[in-house]
């Protein structure tokens, strides 16, 4: 959003008033106005509403006008701090204007993974996947059996028993409560029932320690379901969230997943 206001400079002349006295030059009064651009600038996905506290909603701000900007985060998310000529985290906060002005919203999302523009095969930019054959069993694919619309992500079959792991980048939970994971999933099963284990784990300490939030040994196939989970003992955390597959890889087709997000609550 950008609002522009032109600075113009009013010359008010008051002037030419003739009064009865013969020969006095006329009084000349200059009133100067001045009104300023404010510029509002977006880091993320939201808006700013502005409110005049002490001036009629007009195109232009004079001198001195109070404006009061309301940060509003667009669904899934938040509200980070301001910059330029506003700085901190208060919201709503204030100014009143004394010079062109620019300001600057920083929102900021948790963790938002649709797997859209990606290619098959990638996995998106700062993820990492590992465990046997280098983890390339994961990748992209453009379906939607997951229940999300295509691409989503896709763990494959191969002939190895072990592990493999799909990680997301560094997850920062500070100043945030409440932390909920969720994400659509659907499992193509393939052969003998409970040979292989599917799971979500967290690490706060980059992989030397995980706390698991949710495994299955599956019987057969999974049909598409979103699974929730309350991961709010990481509250305030910075940590990494982690899919994997544990077992026979003979054994299973494919496991889809997509539309993965985590939740919370800003602090202030
Ligand atoms: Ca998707």
């Amino acid at each position: 959003m950008k609002i522009l206001i032109r600075k113009k400079i009013l010359l008010i002349v008051f002037g030419l008033i003739f009064l009865s006295l013969a020969g006095c030059d006329p009084p000349l009064i200059e009133v100067e106005e001045f009104e300023y651009d404010l510029n509002i600038n977006i880091v993320g996905e939201g808006t700013v509403d502005i409110i005049i506290e002490v001036a009629p909603l007009a195109e232009k701000y004079d001198k001195g006008t109070v404006l009061i900007f309301k940060a509003q985060a667009k669904e899934g998310w938040y509200f980070s701090h301001w910059s330029g000529d506003l700085t901190g985290n208060k919201n709503p906060d204030g100014l009143a204007m004394a010079k062109d002005t620019v300001i600057t919203a920083h929102f900021f999302e948790i963790l938002n993974e649709d797997f859209s523009l990606l290619t098959f095969g990638e996995i998106p930019q700062g993820w990492t996947r590992g465990g046997m054959n280098e983890g390339l069993d994961w990748g992209v694919t453009n379906s939607s059996f997951a229940g999300g619309e295509a691409p989503e992500m896709r763990f494959s079959w191969n002939n190895w028993e072990g592990s493999s792991f799909l990680e997301t980048p560094e997850i920062d939970g500070s100043g945030l409560t409440g932390l909920e994971l969720s994400f659509k999933h659907h499992l193509a099963h393939w052969g003998e029932p409970e040979k292989y284990i599917l799971g979500v784990s967290v690490t706060k300490d980059g992989g030397s320690s995980y706390t698991n939030f949710w495994s299955v040994q599956p019987l057969g196939n999974i049909p598409a379901e979103t699974i929730t989970l309350d991961i709010s003992s990481f509250d305030g955390e910075t940590f990494n969230i982690v899919w994997f597959f544990l077992g026979d890889s003979g054994q299973i087709d494919f496991w889809y997943i997509d539309d993965i997000l985590v939740t919370g609550t800003p602090n202030n």
